[in-house]
């Protein structure tokens, strides 16, 4: 067998886009600056500008009054959010915030959000890199999305009836979650997190200086609950992460085997690993007692570090990112980063692995082909054609698995289908249902980081470039260019038949079912009071909403008070939403059709202070408004 690392394919340059010359000018030569320097940082020069959608290529012009064909789930990187675009129109539709702040909706404010995010309500900000869909038996089903939040070492459940985050758990034990992913079969299941750095374990203050001791975890959450159900501590760090379609294995990139604190000690060995984790046995052990729990936590914690039965460690070419698995179930292809090459591991040959049949962890390995500079990202068509991202070389690369494989195994045989330019330093691309065994090969986002001459300037800070290629034809077509603010990682895009939604909330929905509740035991009927309740310096206002008026439009607190108000929408019509805004306090919200809302916040100093309607819902809408009448506290 070929035992090469960087098997050279010469047809790769002859194949790149003919177009590339007269579209990008001098770009296409500045790849290699960034990988002798060592840091995958590239130059970018201008563009020409002559760039325009290709001939032949399918129209993204969804006309008038006519609906998407496909629910596009955008991650909002640091700013925390989902973001839902139509394709392929690439109208953005909604946003919804997961672990950021809101002023439009009050989230992170409102008492329902509070709830939610629990005692990671504290912080204002979020890093969300993965949005993932809940699958059964492979197949996306349009329960939930789950996505991680590497800022603060989170995991988020959005509901898909009614896009709102509905569940948020922090990880412990690790920092920051950056490869998230679910789950594939039977069903969702797990949803799989990966602490991207290493810290002392617990991390109390031992182990300052001492790197060497400290350690990584991979997570399982319980989609269901979302409660943690068990971790496995790995050698090396955890990036990127995919399951196999069988529930059987997953698979994570290390970057970090050197546990280096720097950027120099992070690169010193030739070789990294992709670690494989056998669910089956990790299960196993945690039913047997076989683990330990580390600080305050009581998750039980396996140990997975070399030697263990529930892990493999098959090394690559040094500091590999993207993990993606091939949707005909066959590979997981972990991304070269700083290697010109992809890895395919064959995920049959794990059972042998794991039995300990095979001589050599590397044996696994189907094919490494050489890609380009820079792959991150690795994508597909269901037609047996991966798609992969050169950061470096600013480019799409199409190449055939198959052949991939062919090439491997010492046959002459070209595996490069096409290069693509875009416009520029491309993170994930992501295909339509290229998560799923349903891969139906029409379009194709890159994910590009930077967007320089693309857009009309907007000062330092430029947008991203979300480019669509369609890829339904053998040649990959550049279509439409989509300017996102910071900063998406990652997508998913299913059908719009798989999401079902509710257009006006149900009375008894879950997420507000505490305000209820509460509301109850102040023996309210939220539909139709309209009422103070004080009770020592807490006071409990409820009110109703029908567009344009709210049910109170005065109340009186005394100035401290700590104040809760409760807002029910009674309109039952669809689209018609109000919001409650309280001046000069920082109180927003929004109620909308046949939802309860609620917030608390402290009156502030005596004075009058109108509240208002914030969503336009009327011709009255300016005129709805109250109200807050604050009185001296001693008063
Ligand atoms: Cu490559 Cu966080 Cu998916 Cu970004 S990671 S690109
Ligand atoms: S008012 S219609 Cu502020 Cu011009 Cu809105
Ligand atoms: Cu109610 Cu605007
Ligand atoms: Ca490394």
């Amino acid at each position: 067998r070929h035992d090469k690392d960087h098997p050279h394919n010469e047809a790769n340059e002859e194949v790149a886009n003919p177009g590339r010359r007269s579209f990008l000018g001098a770009t296409a030569t500045v790849g290699a600056l960034g990988v002798t320097g060592g840091t995958g940082t590239a130059l970018m020069m201008g563009s020409s500008g002559e760039a325009r959608a290709a001939e032949g290529a399918k129209s993204t012009h969804v006309p008038l009054g006519e609906l998407d064909d496909y629910y596009g789930f955008w991650s909002g990187g640091q700013s925390g959010e989902v973001r839902i675009y139509g394709v392929p129109s690439m109208r953005e539709i909604m946003r919804i915030p997961v672990f950021n702040y809101c002023s439009a909706t009050g989230w992170g404010m409102t008492n329902e959000s509070k709830r939610i995010m629990g005692d990671s309500n504290r912080f204002m900000n979020g890093d969300a890199h993965h949005p993932h869909l809940s699958y059964t038996d492979g197949s996306h089903d349009g329960r939930y999305l789950y996505i991680n939040d590497k800022a603060n070492s989170r995991v988020a459940r959005v509901r898909l009836d009614v896009f709102k985050t509905d569940a948020m758990v922090t990880i412990p034990n690790i920092q920051s979650v950056h490869g998230l992913r679910l789950q594939k079969a039977p069903k969702t299941g797990y949803v799989f997190a990966n602490g991207e750095f290493h810290i002392p374990q617990p991390n109390d203050g031992r182990d300052l200086d001492n790197p060497d001791n400290y350690w990584c975890l991979w997570t399982a959450v319980d989609g269901e609950t979302m409660e943690v159900a068990w971790q496995v501590m790995v050698d090396g760090n955890l990036d990127n992460m995919d399951a196999d379609y069988t529930g059987k294995y997953a698979a994570a990139t290390c970057y970090n085997s050197e546990k280096g604190v720097n950027l120099n000690e992070k690169m010193r060995s030739e070789r990294d690993w992709v670690v494989v984790f056998n669910i089956e046995r990790i299960e196993q052990a945690v039913k047997d007692g076989n683990y330990t729990t580390i600080g305050d936590s009581d998750v039980p914690v396996v140990d997975g570090r070399h030697g263990s039965e529930v892990t493999r460690y098959v090394p690559v070419p040094k500091n590999p990112h993207g993990c993606n698995t091939s949707t005909d179930g066959k590979y997981f292809i972990a991304a070269g980063k700083l290697s010109p090459t992809a890895s395919m591991i064959e995920i049959s040959r794990l059972d042998d692995l794991f039995a300990g049949n095979l001589e050599n962890e590397r044996d696994v390995i189907a094919a490494e082909p050489e890609l380009g500079l820079g792959p991150l990202h690795t994508t597909y068509d269901g037609r047996g054609n991966a798609y992969t991202t050169l950061f470096i070389d600013s480019q799409i690369v199409k190449w055939n698995m198959e052949k991939a494989v062919r090439n491997y195994n010492g046959e002459d045989v070209n595996y490069i289908v096409q290069k693509l330019d875009v416009h520029y330093q491309p993170g994930h691309n992501h295909a339509t249902l290229a998560e799923s065994k349903d891969a139906d090969g029409q379009w194709l986002f890159s994910l590009n980081k930077f967007s320089k001459d693309r857009f009309l300037p907007v000062g330092p800070l430029h947008p991203e470039n979300d480019q669509m290629i369609d890829i339904s034809g053998e040649e990959m077509k550049l279509v439409h260019d989509t300017p996102t603010f910071a900063e998406p990682h990652d997508t998913v895009i299913v059908p719009r038949d798989m999401i079902t939604t509710k257009q006006v909330w149900d009375r008894d929905d879950p997420f507000f079912a505490e305000t209820v509740k509460r509301a109850n035991e102040d023996g309210i009927t939220l539909e139709s009071d309209n009422k103070v309740i004080r009770d020592g310096n807490q006071v409990r206002v409820y009110m109703t909403s029908s567009a344009p008026r709210y049910g109170l439009t005065e109340f009186r607190v005394k100035s401290g008070d700590e104040v809760t108000v409760t807002v029910t929408n009674i309109d039952k019509v669809e689209d018609l939403s109000h919001g409650f805004c309280v001046v000069d306090h920082g109180v927003v919200m929004e109620v909308n059709p046949q939802q309860t809302s609620s917030i608390t916040f402290t009156a502030g100093s005596p004075g009058v202070y109108w509240y208002y309607c914030n969503w336009f819902c009327h011709a009255l809408h300016m005129e709805m408004a109250g109200r807050m009448l604050v009185e001296p506290a001693d008063s």
